[in-house]
């Protein structure tokens, strides 16, 4: 079951999925572009096997949803929420910059948050509050205005109360690939967002790429992925039960081991066994196992090379020095070092966000942060002296470039 991996074929295994539902996730959007809500009914009767009576979550649902949840899961919530809330409210800049670059030049950057945007959360296998505050808490921190989100019926109270604590202002109950066109086109009962967050299966995923030209997304966040770069000073059990946390998400999802020392390799893969053997999820993990595996490297050199190769999720660093790796892995969605920090922290707790770039994204994207949720304006005041400064090199290129009204455009205010 613990394999070696070919990385190289590994790596190029992994995208192929997206193109296999680009044609029905094509079909899909046609559908909820030409007959609206009647397209998003038939769809949900067609995909989750519901008959839904209404589209929208009324807010009583939201408010009633606490009596069904245990108080002390609404408590980690509330607990939760607080963290992310913490951690992106570091990541606010000013909304406005202005810096004197010479006298009567000043430039600045003024920053303003999107004025409606989408989360989608997946439901099907399990419930996931988690994600319902790691999509929305952010856009909430950011200013947003309008936050709404999309899940599958039937929607669990607990993501109803994870999406209440966070405060948002619309729940519809539509999953899959409707969902994501729903947002982006807008349908009688969906308006239309500025841009779509948040992590789903493949149809999910092609959705979201295809209807690039009319909505902002954030990235492709598919199936959990986790890669843990260790030496001999590791602990097998830990990284053992860090490869089982991400592989009982999904038969999708993909663990890789990468290691100086061929006795971890070992040791980690009867580890799994072992665990695996106790988990009720066993099914799906061993089937995600399938997709992960080992690989062997001379030094830590060649580790931190073959991790930006696979450009991971997540990124667990195992070695004596963590922080001295950690300067030195350039792509990975989100980064945990050393023996305690545990995946699941950053998974459910400790305020970092667990939408992350997947299947080698991570090499292009940066997960989901409080960045995804505003837009940035140049701004420049000129004086006159600042405008006399600058006039002669504004002119001559213009004028190079055959654009004389823009050279007029600065020439007429050297007289006035
Ligand atoms: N590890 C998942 C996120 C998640 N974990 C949700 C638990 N619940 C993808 O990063
Ligand atoms: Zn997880």
């Amino acid at each position: 079951m613990w394999q070696a991996l070919d990385i190289e074929a590994w790596i190029a295994g992994r995208r192929s999925d997206l193109d296999r539902v680009k044609e029905p996730v094509s079909q899909i959007i046609a559908r909820v572009r030409a007959e609206g809500d009647a397209a998003l009914l038939d769809l949900t009767k067609k995909f989750d096997g519901i008959d839904l009576e209404e589209i929208a979550v009324p807010k009583e649902e939201l408010e009633a949803a606490y009596d069904r949840v245990d108080a002390r899961l609404v408590e980690s919530l509330v607990e939760a929420e607080a963290r992310i809330s913490a951690f992106h409210e570091l990541q606010r800049g000013r909304d406005l910059w202005l810096q004197e670059m010479e006298p009567g030049i000043t430039l600045g950057v003024r920053t303003t948050p999107l004025s409606r945007v989408g989360a989608y959360v997946p439901g099907g296998r399990a419930a996931y509050p988690s994600t319902a505050l790691m999509c929305t808490v952010p856009a909430k921190v950011a200013g947003v205005s309008e936050i709404c989100c999309c899940t599958p019926p039937p929607v669990s109270p607990i993501t109803l109360v994870a999406l209440d604590i966070a405060g948002v202002d619309e729940v519809y109950r539509i999953g899959g690939a409707q969902a994501i066109a729903a947002m982006a086109i807008g349908t009688e009962t969906v308006p239309r967002v500025e841009k779509i967050v948040g992590p789903g299966n493949v149809y999910v995923t092609a959705a979201k790429m295809l209807l690039r030209d009319e909505v902002e997304i954030d990235f492709p966040a598919g199936p959990s992925e986790i890669a843990v770069l260790a030496d001999e000073t590791a602990n097998p059990t830990f990284i053992a039960a860090d490869i089982l946390a991400q592989a009982e998400h999904d038969p999708n999802a993909a663990c890789v081991l990468v290691t100086t020392r061929p006795g971890l390799a070992d040791a980690v893969g009867a580890e799994v066994e072992r665990m695996v053997a106790g988990s009720e999820r066993r099914e799906i993990i061993m089937k995600a196992l399938g997709n992960s595996g080992y690989v062997l490297v001379s030094d830590l050199d060649e580790g931190v090379a073959t991790i930006d190769a696979i450009a991971p999720e997540h990124l667990s660093i195992q070695v004596s020095d963590p922080l001295a790796v950690l300067n030195r892995v350039r792509n990975a969605g989100s980064i945990f070092v050393g023996p305690y920090a545990a995946v699941a922290c950053g998974d459910y707790a400790s305020g970092t966000n667990h939408v992350l770039p997947t299947a080698g994204y991570a090499a292009i994207y940066s997960g989901l942060d409080l960045n995804h949720f505003c837009r940035r304006s140049t701004v420049q005041v000129i004086s006159r002296e600042g405008l006399l400064a600058i006039a002669d090199v504004v002119e001559t290129i213009a004028d190079a470039e055959g654009l004389h009204a823009h050279a007029e455009s600065v020439r007429v205010r050297r007289k006035g």
